[in-house]
């Protein structure tokens, strides 16, 4: 059995638009996923749109105090940027209020909270203004980044500008499966790009109100990605390197470099626009970028990216293709989900970053295992005996304990999203958590069987 150091943290990331609901309360505008939701509501596993959450804004007392019974000393949530400012730019009071006593709430209870500023919510005036794809967006972000800074600068102790930067350029922009539903390779770099300028201008906000003393030292600002490293098959190409170069390049090196370096990696932005692809640099970027380095990494982790040498290298619609996907013959699925699971990928990950980046710390912000009809696993007393859930977070946690031994800077774990919550278009299909939400009996929470190993492993550090 492997243990964790004992300064090692355990607790629970999730994100505003995923739990609060309330979406139209308290002066909160509407966001992207309230403007898909209302024009297309079949787009959503049972018709379920972004409206309710798991219901946080009502019972975050609640779910405070539980994840507190389970052992965790942290949870990372997300602000809205639709709830904590109008159309104006100005400070909505009624949602500064919400995040206040949340906050507060948190602070009585002594656990801390991560607070990260964008989690896929774009507000929709600011979609129809032209969204990442425009410079006024990423202005308007830092704006909002400022503000947040301001309002919550002396109650939260560590920031994040953006959790999953990548998945926005990717899901809305290239592959087209999420609203706008746009498959441009061209729109997805710019959208790409912008991105890391509103990292960098919010990065280089937080700093300059660290000087004025608004924020205090120690106070903490990262980004978080989803990393995985790019594997291959057994015996590559040359092509199949130069799928996963380009693969490793957009998704992990390009935010990478961004947060050590504070600039882009340049054989990336050079392949991209040779393709015809290019990012919109402008005079001054440059300044703008160097600001991007942060003090911490977090590292989400579900399953690992096979890919080799595409077949064809421009698709129908003309688009640059890097990589195909890769097979692996030995691998195990998460059939609810999809998504492989290959628990070394934490650890190989883990190491490159301790190799590549050795200054830099992280810790595992988001890993998790989401579970369809998980009816069917309850005992006679109505508990959802989650064993595969167990053997999930078990064996990427020892994968985890094997990276610190040998170097990595790995401080702590995060698991998605310990209480079951809201998954996007997958709305309440795949069941994350520890603890049950029953949606047909007024959302009440449950622990499940895994909620008992997760105290003992998150209280005595040691992967039982
Ligand atoms: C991550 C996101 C989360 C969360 C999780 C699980 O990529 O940061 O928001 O949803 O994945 O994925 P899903 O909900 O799609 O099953």
């Amino acid at each position: 059995m492997r243990k964790l150091p004992d300064n090692f943290f355990f607790g629970a990331a999730f994100s505003g638009p995923q739990t609060e609901g309330a979406y139209k309360l308290d002066g909160k505008l509407e966001n992207i996923w309230d403007t898909w939701s209302d024009q297309d509501i079949g787009a959503f596993y049972n018709k379920v749109g972004s409206y309710v959450g798991n219901d946080f804004y009502h019972r975050y007392e609640e779910d405070i105090l539980l994840l507190k019974s389970l052992g965790l000393t942290s949870f990372r949530t997300s602000i809205q940027w639709s709830r904590l400012l109008d159309q104006d730019g100005k400070i909505n009071p009624q949602g500064a209020a919400f995040y206040h006593k949340m906050l507060a709430f948190a602070k009585e209870q002594g656990m801390d909270v991560f607070m990260n500023l964008y989690h896929f919510d774009m507000p929709t005036y600011l979609f129809r203004r032209g969204g990442w794809e425009s410079r006024e967006v990423v202005e308007a972000y830092a704006h909002y980044a400022h503000e947040a800074f301001k309002e919550f600068g002396s109650e939260v102790k560590y920031w994040f500008t953006f959790n999953e930067p990548i998945v926005e350029p990717e899901q809305r922009y290239r592959d087209g499966v999420w609203y706008p539903f746009v498959k441009d390779i061209k729109r997805s770099v710019v959208t790409q790009y912008h991105i890391a300028l509103a990292h960098s201008l919010a990065v280089g906000e937080f700093r300059k109100l660290q000087n004025e003393g608004v924020i205090a030292p120690d106070v903490k600002i990262g980004l978080i990605n989803c990393f995985a490293p790019p594997y291959t098959k057994e015996n590559p190409s040359p092509e199949d390197l130069e799928a996963v170069r380009m693969e490793d390049g957009l998704h992990n090196r390009w935010w990478l470099d961004l947060v050590t370096k504070g600039c882009l990696p340049q054989d990336v932005l050079d392949t991209l626009a040779k393709k015809g692809a290019p990012a919109p640099i402008r005079p001054g970027d440059e300044g703008i970028l160097a600001q991007g380095k942060v003090d911490w990494l977090g590292f989400n982790y579900y399953q690992p990216k096979r890919v080799q040498a595409p077949k064809k290298t421009v698709d129908e619609n003309g688009n640059p293709i890097f990589s195909d996907p890769y097979i692996w013959p030995e691998r195990k699925i998460n059939k609810s989900r999809g998504w492989e699971i290959y628990p070394k990928g934490i650890y190989d990950f883990g190491i490159k970053l301790k190799e590549d980046y050795p200054d830099l710390t992280f810790f595992i912000s988001e890993n998790g295992m989401g579970v369809e009809n998980e009816d069917a696993f309850r005992d006679e007393n109505g508990v959802i005996q989650d064993d595969y859930r167990i053997e999930f977070v078990r064996d990427h946690l020892n994968w985890v304990a094997k990276a610190i031994d040998e170097g990595a800077k790995c401080v702590g774990y995060h698991y998605w999203a310990v209480i079951d919550n809201w998954s996007w278009s997958n709305a309440f299909k795949n069941r994350y958590g520890f603890i049950e939400v029953r949606l047909q009996d007024g959302y009440n929470r449950r622990l499940k069987k895994s909620a008992e190993w997760l105290k003992k492993v998150a209280t005595t550090k040691e992967i039982v």
